[in-house]
C-alpha cells in the first residue's frame, strides 16, 4: 500500500527563522549526527494565511493598480477591422473583411460562441483579499521550472481590471465568457473557512457579464491547486481530495448557481495529473512510483468529478450543463500499417479515453490502459462505475491541433513489456510531419517554438469532430471549450502595430471555424466554441514568452489598455457571416 513520507511544513515552521527553500527538516543534527527519524519531531502550530505565504512562497509582486477599475466605453475606432489578409475580400470593397459565404453552412441562433481564460493565468493579485497560495504560486519559485522564472503575481491584473475586460469582449459581440475560479481565493487553505471577499469578487464578475449581455461559464479547477492540500496530503495523489473538491464545488454552485448554468469541473486532467511528480525539493515527497502518480491523480479526478457532477445536478437543476474538459489533438496514423493503427488506438486510450471511456461509455478505463493501471490502482467498484458513467452533459474538448502516431521501434509489444522504454506505458510514437514517402512535410504551419506541440492542423478538424461524436456520444453534443494559436515569435516583436497584425493566428481562426461549419453541415453536433484566449496571459511553464491572446497585453504595465489583434476580428467574422439572426 502507499505510505506517505510526509514531512509536514509545520515541523519546518518550528525552525522558521532559518527556513529557506526545502520544507524537509534536516536529517542531520548540528554536531553532524544523523537524526534517525526527523518526522518524530513534529508539531502542530496554527498558522494564518499570511504566515503560510511567508513560509512557503516569500515576497510577491504587486501591481500599480490595486483597486477595482470602472469600465470606460470602447472607442468606436478600435472596432474597425484590419484590411484583409491573404485572401481576396468578399464582397470586394474598402475595409471589408468577410469570409466568402458557403450557403450550406450556418451556426444556429443559440450557438455558444465565446472566449475563455483561467484564474491563475489572468488574475494576478495573488495575495489580495485573503487569497491563499496555490501550487502555481510555488512552481515559478522552483528555479528554472518556468522560463525566466516568470511568476503570475501580477499577470493581466484582471482581478482589478475585469470590468473593462468584459466590456471589451462585449463590444465585439462575444456571447460567452468562460473563466475559472481560484479555489484558494474562495478557500485559502482549500478547505475550512470560506473567504467571503473571494465570493464577492466572482459575484461581481458574473454580474458584470450579465450587465453586458455576456453569458458567464465557470470552470472550478484550472490547475491552481491550493498549496495547502498538496503540502498536507499530496493533493490529487490522495483520496482526501475527493470530499474537499466536492465541498468546494458545493460552495461555488450555491454561491453562483442562480446566475451560472454552464459549469466545468476540471480542466484537462491529462495535463495537470502529468504535473506529478512535483519537484521533490520543494514539495513533500510521496512514495508512489513516479510513473504511477499521474494515474492515482486521474483515479481521484474521476471520483471527484463524478460526485461534483451529481451534486451540481441537485443544486443547479436538470437544465444545467456540467462536464469535465478533455484535451488532446487528433491522432492520425503515420502509415496505413496495422501497427500504426494500434499505436493510434493506444494513444486515444491513454489520453482522451482515460477520462472519456469512464464518463461516456463504461464507468471504467479503456482496455489497454486498464491492463497497465490494474497493476497498482484499485479497481472501481460497480457502484463507483455507475456513479462515474454519464457524468457529462456535453463532450467538452480543448481541441487545438493534430499529430501523427506510429508504433515504436521494436514494436508495441516489446515496449509494453519494457518499463525502461521512454514511450512506456503508452507505447505510441508521435510526429508532426508526414511520412518520408510524402516528403516529410510538416502537418501544418508551426506555432511559436515555445509551443512545439501546436500546429495549424485545421484541415483535420472535421475528421476530428466526427471521431469524437462517434466514439464518445454525449447528450447535447460537442463543446469546443478551447482552441487557439501562439503566433510565432510574437513576444519578440517590438512594434505594437506588428503585434496586432497576427497572420498565422488569424488564418488558424478562419480555417478552424470553417472546419467546425463543415463538420456541422455533415451532421456533427457542435454546441459552441471558446477561443483561447481573450487576452495574452501567463502561459504556465512558458511564462510570458508565448502568447495566445486575441488581445495584446503590455506586461510591463498591465494597466495600459488591451488592444484587439486582427485574429479577434477574424473569429468574430465567422459569426457575423454564419450565425442565424
Ligand atoms: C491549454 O491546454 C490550457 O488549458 C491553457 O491553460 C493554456 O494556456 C493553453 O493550452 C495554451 O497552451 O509542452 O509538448 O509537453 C492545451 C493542451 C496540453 C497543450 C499540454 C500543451 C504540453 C505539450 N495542452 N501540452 S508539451
Amino acid at each position: 500500500m502507499r505510505s506517505f513520507k510526509l514531512l509536514t511544513f509545520l515541523s519546518a515552521l518550528a525552525s522558521a527563522q532559518n527556513f529557506t527553500e526545502s520544507i524537509a527538516p534536516s536529517a542531520t543534527a548540528a554536531n553532524g549526527t544523523q537524526i534517525p527519524n526527523p518526522t518524530l519531531y513534529a508539531t502542530t502550530l496554527a498558522i494564518n494565511v499570511e504566515d503560510y505565504w511567508n513560509l512557503r512562497i516569500g515576497p510577491v509582486q504587486e501591481a500599480a493598480t490595486t483597486t477595482t477599475v470602472s469600465p470606460t466605453p470602447i472607442p468606436s475606432t478600435e472596432l474597425i477591422p484590419p484590411p484583409p489578409l491573404y485572401y481576396a475580400p468578399f464582397p470586394t470593397g474598402q475595409q471589408v473583411f468577410k469570409m466568402p459565404k458557403n450557403e450550406s453552412w450556418s451556426f444556429p441562433k443559440d450557438f455558444l460562441w465565446g472566449v475563455a481564460g483561467a484564474a491563475q493565468q489572468i488574475e494576478g493579485a495573488v495575495k489580495a483579499e485573503g487569497r491563499g497560495p496555490s501550487i502555481w504560486d510555488k512552481l515559478p519559485r522552483v528555479p528554472n521550472y518556468v522560463v525566466n522564472n516568470y511568476t503570475s503575481d501580477i499577470a493581466d491584473n484582471n482581478y482589478y481590471l475585469y470590468k473593462q475586460d468584459i466590456a471589451r469582449i462585449a463590444a465585439l459581440g462575444v456571447k460567452v465568457y468562460s473563466f475559472s475560479l481560484s479555489w484558494s481565493r474562495i478557500l485559502p487553505f482549500g478547505k475550512g473557512p470560506v473567504n467571503q471577499l473571494g465570493i464577492d469578487h466572482y459575484n461581481d464578475v458574473i454580474d458584470t457579464c450579465i450587465e453586458y449581455g455576456v453569458t458567464p461559464m465557470i470552470t472550478l479547477y484550472h490547475w491552481d491547486l491550493p498549496l495547502y492540500l498538496q503540502d498536507t496530503y499530496g493533493g490529487w495523489l490522495s483520496s482526501s481530495i475527493v470530499p474537499d473538491f466536492v465541498e468546494y464545488a458545493r460552495i461555488a454552485y450555491t454561491a453562483f448557481g442562480d446566475r451560472v448554468s454552464h459549469w466545468f469541473t476540471v480542466n484537462e486532467p491529462i495535463v495537470f495529473c502529468g504535473f506529478y511528480p512535483l519537484p521533490t525539493q520543494h514539495f513533500p515527497n510521496f512514495t508512489i512510483p513516479n510513473l504511477h502518480q499521474r494515474y492515482w491523480c486521474g483515479h481521484h479526478v474521476l471520483l471527484a468529478h463524478a460526485e461534483a457532477y451529481h451534486l451540481g445536478k441537485q443544486i443547479l437543476g436538470a437544465n444545467s450543463t456540467i462536464a469535465l474538459k478533455h484535451n488532446g489533438g487528433y491522432k492520425i496514423p503515420l502509415t496505413n500499417s496495422s501497427a500504426d493503427a494500434e499505436a493510434v488506438q493506444r494513444a486515444w486510450d491513454f489520453n482522451e479515453g482515460w477520462f472519456s471511456d469512464p464518463v461516456f461509455l463504461t464507468g471504467d478505463y479503456p482496455a489497454s490502459l486498464k491492463a497497465f493501471v490494474s497493476g497498482f490502482l484499485p479497481e472501481f467498484t460497480e457502484e463507483q462505475k455507475g456513479m462515474i458513467n454519464g457524468t457529462a452533459d456535453v463532450y467538452a474538448h480543448d481541441a487545438y491541433t493534430a499529430q501523427f502516431y506510429f508504433a515504436p521501434e521494436g514494436g508495441i509489444e516489446a515496449c509494453v513489456g519494457d518499463e525502461e522504454n521512454p514511450l512506456y506505458p503508452t507505447c505510441a510514437n508521435t510526429s508532426y510531419t508526414y511520412a518520408p514517402t510524402s516528403n516529410s512535410w510538416l502537418i501544418g504551419p508551426a506555432a511559436d517554438p515555445g509551443s512545439p506541440w501546436l500546429h495549424d492542423a485545421t484541415t483535420y478538424l472535421p475528421s476530428f469532430l466526427h471521431y469524437l461524436q462517434r466514439t464518445w456520444p454525449s447528450r447535447l453534443g460537442i463543446f469546443i471549450t478551447e482552441f487557439g494559436f501562439a503566433e510565432p515569435f510574437e513576444s519578440h516583436k517590438t512594434l505594437l502595430q506588428d503585434i496586432l497584425y497576427d497572420p498565422v493566428r488569424s488564418a488558424y481562426y478562419r480555417s478552424y471555424m470553417q472546419g467546425v461549419l463543415a463538420a456541422m453541415s455533415e451532421g456533427v453536433r457542435v454546441v459552441g466554441t471558446l477561443g483561447w484566449s481573450f487576452v495574452d496571459n501567463y502561459e504556465w511553464a512558458q511564462g510570458y514568452s508565448v502568447t495566445f491572446g486575441m488581445q495584446y497585453v503590455n506586461f510591463s504595465d498591465p494597466a495600459l489598455p488591451r488592444r484587439f489583434k486582427a485574429s479577434f476580428f477574424e473569429y468574430v467574422d465567422a459569426f457575423e457571416v454564419y450565425q442565424e439572426k
